[in-house]
């Protein structure tokens, strides 16, 4: 029969995403089991217009399931993903637990598909939603010109840090809204009080400059997985990289600012024509005509959305960008189910009986 789907993470906020995804997707999947913690076990969640009852994530639970997607805390996938491998579960992890293993692909289907199969430890890894929010804008570039250094900020959505992101937001707002609160120092912060959720200071009303957790010399985590992913899904290991994160006052679509400079000299006539006909890309960028990509209109889309292409005023080899992709879909289920179909196909042709 066909391949037997686990998702792993079923009730958080990219495991929702997933299922819409899955519902949407051509059916490929035979079952379609839904794991979780034992907390969320017994609940019900619709996918492909079924209702399947959600199991505890266990050794059992995963016998005969031939592909895993795992959207769990990096503790939870660096302790169940190599026990599902062991049983010959192929699994897709969107957390950070894998990512920079050297033994395990770190995969864009747009960019780096040909890494899919190279996976000593049956375990691939699904990119940080905010390097994947412009990596397949940017693997589009660079196939044309050659990527050699990369400036960027990041305006990331609350969602990215789930759905107590989401609900941080959502609360903080209610306390605000009406009010003539944003005139005076601390205001907003007193108004809010404690209930700042997942991030450090109030997000409503506000820009944080901080994602993830410290790092060494002030980096944030978030900031270092912008780096270190770029350069492996890219294949340069070298690549200059400056990143700030920042969290903005949107539940969903990470967006970013791109300077990134090229091997030689860039039109911006070029540029247009590759983002305009790269899979996975919409060109969006009509100033004259109040065109360019924002998050209340990316969210729910699958593409990387690109505008206000430029040409760097005082370096004519880089390009500055602004890029909106939506941080539950492309940034973590859509890659993660795209990833998984792939390697579905792989199977099917292993086994072409079994197909
Ligand atoms: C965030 N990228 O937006 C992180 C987590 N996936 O918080």
């Amino acid at each position: 029969g066909r391949p037997t789907l686990a998702v792993v993470g079923a009730t958080g906020a990219v495991g929702r995403v997933m299922l819409q995804i899955l519902s949407q997707h051509a059916d490929i999947w035979g079952e379609i089991r839904l794991l979780a913690s034992p907390r969320s076990a017994g609940r019900k969640l619709a996918v492909r217009g079924e209702e399947v009852e959600v199991a505890a994530l266990s050794e059992a639970a995963l016998d005969g399931v031939d592909v895993a997607m795992f959207d769990v805390p990096d503790e939870v996938a660096a302790h169940w993903a190599p026990i599902a491998a062991a049983k010959g579960v192929i699994v897709v992890d969107n957390s950070g637990a894998f990512r920079m293993d050297p033994d395990v692909p770190l995969v864009v289907p747009e960019v780096n598909p040909h890494t899919t199969r190279m996976r000593p430890r049956g375990i691939i890894a699904n990119p940080n939603c905010t390097t994947l929010s412009m990596i397949v804008a940017l693997g589009a570039l660079h196939a044309e010109f050659g990527l050699r250094e990369l400036v960027v900020s990041s305006y990331q959505a609350v969602s990215g840090a789930g759905r107590a992101g989401v609900e941080t937001l959502r609360q903080q707002l209610s306390l605000v809204a009406g009010t003539e609160l944003g005139t005076n120092p601390g205001d907003v912060r007193r108004a809010v009080g404690d209930n700042t959720g997942p991030f450090p200071e109030p997000v409503a009303l506000n820009v944080v400059p901080w994602a993830g957790s410290l790092r060494e010399d002030g980096w944030s985590s978030e900031e270092m997985k912008v780096r270190d992913e770029s350069r492996k899904i890219l294949g340069l290991p070298h690549l200059p990289v400056a990143v700030t994160c920042v969290r903005v006052p949107v539940v969903t679509t990470h967006s970013l600012t791109v300077h990134a400079r090229f091997e030689d000299t860039v039109t911006v006539a070029r540029a247009r024509e590759i983002l305009a006909t790269a899979p996975g890309v919409v060109l969006f960028d009509d100033p004259a005509a109040g065109e360019f990509p924002t998050p209340a209109d990316v969210v729910g889309t699958d593409p990387t959305w690109v505008g206000r292409v430029r040409r760097a005023l005082d370096d004519p080899t880089a390009l500055e960008l602004f890029v909106c992709g939506d941080n539950l879909r492309k940034g973590a289920a859509l890659n993660t189910a795209q990833i998984a179909e792939l390697v579905a196909a792989e199977l099917s042709v292993r086994h072409p009986g079994k197909a």
